[in-house]
Order: structure tokens, then sequence, then C-alpha cells
């Protein structure tokens, strides 16, 4: 799968480096996503037991994910319930020890805004921990991150766990984008005096998070301007609601199809990593439209013009 061992990179592809390998950025590559909760927006209360759990991650890999993102605890747009340190640890640890014994080279990412579910997790085998708070909301985060060498996410979001996914703090000037660079270079400084290795971040705008629908879709049609900060950029586009207001779906499970235009247009702006919860249809096409982008530059190349993306 995904590790730089067992998959030759590319020369000069950029490794996302984690704490316990690397990820090569010579192609795209997905997180397949594995909500461990009772509540979450679009598939939540379907794994319930540690079983159920390994068995949604079987099959992730089998689809074609690179790495898995396990996360215990909702940011569901109607409002989340928080949970407290323990039952997240409750629900997330187990997993992460079976997922290591089961897939010791795929990378575990533990999608969590806690210091001590990140710890916890790390501890039992976890690569990378994904924090939809940037690092803003638990201050021990980054040092704990950095001693560890963990590959961490920092996606742009406001407000605290329960007002992150809603409209509470969707509130931008005649630039949201340029905001929210401004808001993840200062997470990014957190990060790096903290200890994160430049090496091991990874950026994300966080589609949906204190972001209308027009706002998310400036989002990805701008992410250009958030890949030429250097850092490799993940987009969390799956299922999300501006796809059902753009496209009249109304259950989240059926909006494979709109994902899947949205991570098409993310990769041709430059994002690499796809969190997503339909590996097997986010696969086959990230791979088709990444063979005709090199394919356009192999071509570019040959006649001597520039090749439009950054890749
Ligand atoms: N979106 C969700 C959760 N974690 N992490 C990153 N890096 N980027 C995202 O866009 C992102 C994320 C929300 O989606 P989901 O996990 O499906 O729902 P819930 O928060 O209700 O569990």
């Amino acid at each position: 799968m995904g590790e730089t061992g067992t998959d030759a990179p590319r020369e000069n592809a950029p490794l996302w480096r984690h704490a316990t390998g690397a990820l090569a950025l010579d192609r795209p590559r997905i997180l397949g996503i594995v909500n461990v909760t009772p509540d979450s927006f679009s598939d939540g209360g379907r794994i319930l037991t540690l079983d159920d759990a390994r068995h949604h991650v079987e099959r992730l890999i089998a689809e074609g994910a690179d790495a898995v993102d396990i996360g215990g605890e909702s940011t569901r747009p109607q409002g989340a319930r928080a949970v407290d340190a323990e039952e997240e640890q409750r629900r997330v640890v187990p997993l992460v020890q079976v997922v290591r014994r089961d897939h010791p080279a795929v990378p575990i990412s533990v999608d969590t805004t806690k210091a001590a579910v990140a710890y916890a997790s790390l501890e039992a085998g976890a690569s990378i921990v994904n924090d939809v708070s940037g690092f803003r909301l638990d201050d021990a985060m980054a040092r704990i991150c950095g001693a560890a060498g963990a590959g961490v996410v920092l996606m742009h979001s406001r407000g605290d766990v329960a007002t992150m996914a809603t409209y509470a703090h969707a509130t931008y000037g005649d630039d949201p984008m340029g905001e929210v660079i401004a808001e993840l270079r200062a997470a990014v400084g957190g990060a790096q005096s903290a200890g994160v290795a430049q090496d091991r971040i990874v950026l994300d705008p966080g589609i949906g998070f204190a972001k209308r629908s027009a706002t998310s879709i400036a989002m990805l049609s701008e992410l250009s301007r958030l890949v030429a900060l250097g850092y490799p950029v993940l987009v969390g586009a799956s299922r999300k609601r501006f796809i059902g207001e753009i496209t009249g779906v109304a259950e989240p499970s059926e909006r494979v199809a709109g994902t899947i235009g949205a991570n098409v247009a993310a990769l041709e702006r430059g994002a690499r990593l796809f969190r997503v919860h339909d590996v097997k249809p986010s696969r086959e096409a990230l791979d088709v439209a990444w063979a005709i982008m090199r394919a356009s530059r192999a071509a570019d190349s040959g006649t001597g013009t520039q090749a439009g993306a950054a890749w």
C-alpha cells in the first residue's frame, strides 16, 4: 500500500513523513474514513463494535485506500455532542491497535482535537494526527505531535467542536481564501515552534467548517493559492452539504458522484490527499484524472511548454 518501502516513489516526489514512515505524494492518495461515532452526519452509528470497524477498515484498504482516518468524535453540522477524552480513547485506541497489528505498513491517521487522544493513539501505533481545529483547541497538541514525529493535518476551522461545522463563525470579507491562508499560516507557525517538522505538515482548507456553500466552493476553486504555500494539501469534501445543495441530493451517502467532481477539481488545482467515505469510486476517478494530467505534462514538456498545475 502507501508505504515508501513497498511502493517506490518517483524521483523528486514530495514525501509526507509521519510517525511510522512516509507517504510519497507522487500520485493522489486516499484516506479512507472510519467514523467510530454514534452521531456522524453521513454514517454515524453504522460501526458499533470493534469487529464492525475492523471489517470496514479491511474493505477500505481492499478498495485502494492509502491510509485510514479513524475518528471518535463527530463535528456534525446539526450541533455535535462533545465527547470526553476517555470516551473518545475508548472508541479509537483499540481499533488503532488492531489495524496496526493487521496492517503494519498502512499509515493510521487519528481524527481528534484532543492531545490525550492523540498521545494514546500515537503510543498505540498511529502515524498521523488529523486535527480539525488546526491545533487551536488543545495547547498540548503541537508538542505531543512534534515529540512523536507524527504527520499532522492542520485543517482550517473556527469555533469549538460544537459550532465549527455550523455557520456561527462563517463571516468573511471579500477574500475568504486569503483569511483561511492567514489562519493556517498561524497554525503552521505554532506547530513548528512546538517542534513539528516542516515535512510532517499537511494543510486542509476545511470544506464546510465555518463555511457556507459558496465559501466551500471558493476554497476549491482557489485551492492553488493554498497549494502555493508549499505544503501538501488534503481535501475533505466527501458527501458534504455543499454537494447536496448543488446537486439536490439530500441523502449524504448518495453524494458519491458529486464528491468525485469536487475531488477531481481539487486534484487539478494541486491537492494530493483526499479524505473520502467511498474509496472504490474515488480511487478509480482520481487515478484516471491523474493519468490524464500526467500525459498532458509529458506532452507539454515534449513541446517545451509549461504545465499549468503544480505537481
Ligand atoms: N471533515 C470531517 C471530519 N474530519 N478532517 C479533515 N482533515 N478534513 C475534513 O474536511 C474533515 C475532517 C467531517 O466529516 P465526517 O467525518 O464524515 O463527519 P463527522 O464529523 O460528523 O464525523
